[in-house]
């Protein structure tokens, strides 16, 4: 039992080994680009609901769910096509301002891109 315990162990520090230089690499990536931002859709709500980012970033909207939602600008500046499951869509802002949106499917949806 003691082996066993000893193999499975050993088992888990491999596998450690192998997928830490992955995560290492991920988080090198996201570093290199914190002006892109995510914000999904799930649940019918933006996540986050508020997001502050700074001028240039580009926003990423993706759809965890299963029915369709589009993004709207309460100024109708930024509209989205009609995001399916998985769909994405970005835009970036380059002017400082309070960005508000809603889903046009879904007008109680609402979420908002502060930029700095
Ligand atoms: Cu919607």
């Amino acid at each position: 039992m003691k082996t066993l315990l000893f193999v499975v162990v050993g088992l888990a520090q491999v596998a450690v080994a192998v997928f830490t230089p992955f995560t290492a690499q991920a988080q090198a990536t996201k570093a290199a680009n914190k002006n892109v931002v995510t914000i999904t859709i799930d649940n019918f709500s933006f996540n986050a609901k508020t997001e502050s980012v700074a001028a240039g970033s580009q926003v990423t909207w993706i759809s965890r769910d299963d029915v369709p939602h589009k993004i709207v600008s309460t100024d109708k500046k930024i509209v989205s096509p009609v995001l399916d499951t998985d769909g994405r869509f970005s835009y970036t802002f380059t002017a400082p301002g309070t960005y508000e949106y809603y889903c046009s499917i879904h007008p109680t949806m609402t979420g908002k891109v502060v930029v700095k």
